[in-house]
């Protein structure tokens, strides 16, 4: 029987020496992940100092692209290994010697942490520092929230701990979380700052200090003041107010009852459905920019210049993206008018965002600076990548990608922002559909995260990968899409509209819908949201023609807030209130189709209106139209604001049991009739007791 040789594995950390000074660095790519053996080598390597007289001070860093990004997300969920985080942190705040955390890249989580356990921290000006627990449903659990005050004050550790956004190395210096900001060389400077901190004493243990808590001591009204002010934002959501929780507990109690409060709102977190679906859907996110059968050497085409065809919203939104990322545009409009138009709103756009302090108004004139307008087809030949963001008609858009197929240069990436219409129809009329891809935007284009990736029959490989790539440039998050109607987002928005409008005449109203939609964590309902794009999108446009509640509303200008009334009515601060004139209009309707009016309760508005939307996504999963049902929840997400802590429509389905939608769907099938059938996959996946995501 052959040897079962334990093949030692080789310690993510490794230990040098320069002079008196212990360099502890970790090499655990691609982030740094705080993993057990990462964390076994840094309890070891401080075991190492402390053993070691000729050892006066340590400096902990990291190769690779960062500093610590935290914990190991790929071991939640498993049996933990020790030595747990809080422990690695305790030992090195509890060494002997000063120990200086050398940070670049993303210091985030338990690497915050970990830094926060040093007793000194110095960066390089370029990196940024955070805690995004609260992103996976969780809290700094490793001490974090009970240093973090300490060392940067309470409103700083509110602010980062229940928004999980990142500070820049220069804020971080500002509040007292850096004690040095470098240049050049980090690990020279982590070594002579360990130099000259090397015989103060007493350490600066970070539990130790409580001058920043003073302040909160005094005035713990600060904290239900956060509240209030962040209760939109925090709405539904379990993470934000236990971090709120556990630095109250920072302030209130000594470090050492602190941070068992800590643990056990950190464990309580862990346990619940929400942590667990925001960790799912962290993985989701990452997993959607991967294509399934792409040949792994496929190339990028490169992308230097890009043109838009079209100033109004999409076209001017799709080209903030680009001028935001340095990217170069050419935007052509048919008119002057037009383009004038449209280059003010996006100057506009641009300004607004300066005068909240988020851009500089350098930054804007570099934006503006990058943009050509033309009034010229002929200047758009040069360009990388086309995107046209036309009317939304199929004539027109086979026009303009005739036009392009006779300008465009070789090579060029011929995509079209359609919500709906068939690519490889449009494809099909140029000499080049391998070129040809759908980039679907959502409004308002410069703000929405989301981009549709529309991969036609034949696509190239490389045009899809450019895509994906690109779309991290201009730092929105991609997901492959087939050609069907509606594609995946919209086309799951369909079967809820239907059956929403008609709960309505049926006896429901439009303020009940909604609100089932809020409470279940939706940002809006169904018609609130058609009140605010427009109840008059898609609109037939003959007033004499009303087929339905939504032409009625059409036809006496009921177009929704831009006419300040829609399916509800709105104030002049755009506060909408329901509308006796359209609770008449349904009514009438219902009568003359005969339909009898009844009580209609929330749960089945739900069935009718998310499980429909289930079934549909199983359909685009069963078509192909989606490559993973994760790509769906990234969809939902990003695009409609479905609430994370739910996962998504697929993940929400399968922790509510898929046995039990199909038996919601079931008791609704009658009332739905020819609107609805049910999807094969749903059925036998419910059967065989399956689920769509892992
Ligand atoms: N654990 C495991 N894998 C991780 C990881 C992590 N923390 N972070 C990233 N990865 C993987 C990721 O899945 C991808 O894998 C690859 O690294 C590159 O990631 C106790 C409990 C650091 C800003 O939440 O924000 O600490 O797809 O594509 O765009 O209090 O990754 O290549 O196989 O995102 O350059 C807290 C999460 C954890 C940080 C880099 N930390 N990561 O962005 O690369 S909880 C986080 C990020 C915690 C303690 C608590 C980003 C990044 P693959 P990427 P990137």
């Amino acid at each position: 029987m052959t040897d079962v040789i334990d093949t030692p594995t080789i310690s993510p950390i490794s230990t040098s020496r320069h002079g008196d000074v212990l360099i502890v660095t970790s090499n655990n790519p691609p982030v740094n992940a705080l993993g057990a053996a990462v964390r076994r080598g840094l309890v070891a390597a401080i075991e190492e100092a402390e053993g070691d007289d000729s050892v006066k001070a340590v400096v902990i860093r990291c190769e690779g692209q960062t500093f610590f990004a935290g914990a190991d997300i790929t071991e939640f969920g498993k049996p933990p290994v020790m030595p747990w985080l809080p422990t690695v942190v305790d030992t090195i705040e509890n060494c002997s010697k000063p120990v200086v955390a050398a940070i670049h890249g993303t210091a985030l989580g338990g690497g915050l942490e970990v830094a926060l356990g040093c007793h000194y921290r110095v960066a390089v000006r370029d990196a940024r520092l955070g805690v995004p627990e609260v992103k996976l449903g969780l809290l700094p659990g490793a001490g974090g929230t009970q240093r973090l005050p300490r060392v940067a004050g309470v409103q700083k550790a509110l602010e980062m701990c229940t928004s999980g956004a990142m500070v820049s190395a220069k804020d971080a210096c500002a509040v007292g979380l850096i004690d040095r900001l470098v240049d050049g060389e980090l690990v020279q400077h982590a070594v002579a700052y360990a130099e000259e901190v090397k015989n103060i004493r007493p350490l600066p243990r970070s539990s130790e200090r409580d001058e920043k808590l003073a302040e909160a001591r005094a005035n713990p009204a600060i904290f239900d003041e956060f509240r209030k002010a962040n209760a939109r934002k925090f709405r539904g959501f379990e993470a934000p107010e236990a971090n709120i929780k556990a630095i109250e507990a920072a302030v209130a109690k000594p470090y050492a009852e602190g941070v068992i409060d800590e643990r056990n709102l950190f464990m309580g977190l862990m346990s619940g459905t929400q942590s667990r679906a925001q960790q799912y859907f962290f993985f989701a996110e990452r997993k959607a920019a991967k294509i399934d059968n792409i040949p792994d050497d496929t190339k990028p085409r490169p992308v230097k210049k890009v043109g838009v065809i079209g100033a109004g919203t999409m076209g001017g939104g799709i080209s903030m993206n680009f001028l935001s990322a340095g990217i170069p545009v050419t935007i052509f409009e048919m008119n002057q008018e037009a383009l004038d138009r449209g280059t003010g709103v996006m100057r506009k756009n641009y300004e607004a965002t300066a005068s909240k302090g988020r851009m500089t108004g350098e930054q804007v004139e570099r934006a503006m600076g990058l943009l050509t307008p033309t009034l010229d087809f002929a200047d758009l030949a040069d360009c990388d990548l086309i995107i046209e963001a036309v009317f939304e008609q199929m004539d027109v858009k086979k026009d303009i990608f005739t036009r392009l197929d006779e300008v465009m240069k070789p090579g060029a990436i011929l995509a079209s922002n359609t919500s709906y219409l068939n690519i490889d129809e449009i494809a099909a009329i140029t000499s080049r559909p391998e070129d040809v891809v759908g980039l679907h935007f959502f409004s308002p284009a410069n703000i929405m995260k989301l981009l549709e990736v529309v991969r036609g029959a034949r696509t190239a490989p490389d045009v899809l990968i450019t895509a994906m790539q690109l779309a991290k440039k201009i730092r929105k998050v991609a997901v492959v899409a087939g050609v069907c109607h509606g594609f995946i987002g919209n086309r799951m928005l369909m079967p809820r509209q239907i059956e929403a409008t008609k709960l309505l005449l049926e006896g429901a109203t439009p303020e009940q819908v909604d609100r089932v939609h809020v409470e279940f964590g939706m940002p809006m309902g169904p018609f609130q949201m058609a009140d605010l794009a427009g109840v008059d999108i898609g609109w037939h446009r003959d007033p004499s023609r009303i087929e339905n509640v939504r032409d009625a509303l059409c036809a006496i200008d009921r177009w929704g807030q831009k006419k300040g009334a829609g399916f509800y009515d709105y104030d002049d601060k755009r506060r909408p209130s329901p509308s006796p004139v359209v609770q008449q209009i349904i009514e009438d309707f219902a009568a003359k189709q005969g339909v009898t009016r009844r009580q209609i309760d929330d749960e089945e508005i739900v069935e009718r209106t998310l499980y429909t939307m289930v079934n549909e996504g199983a359909k685009i999963l069963e078509e192909g139209m989606a490559q993973r049902a994760s790509d769906i929840d990234v969809v939902w997400v990003y695009g409609y604001g479905w609430p994370v802590y739910r996962g998504g429509p697929m993940f929400w389905a399968d922790s509510q049991g898929l046995p039990k939608i199909v038996e919601g769907l079931k008791r609704q099938e009658q009332r739905m009739g020819s609107d609805f059938s049910f999807s094969r996959l749903l059925l036998d996946k419910a059967e065989k007791g399956e689920k769509f995501t892992r």
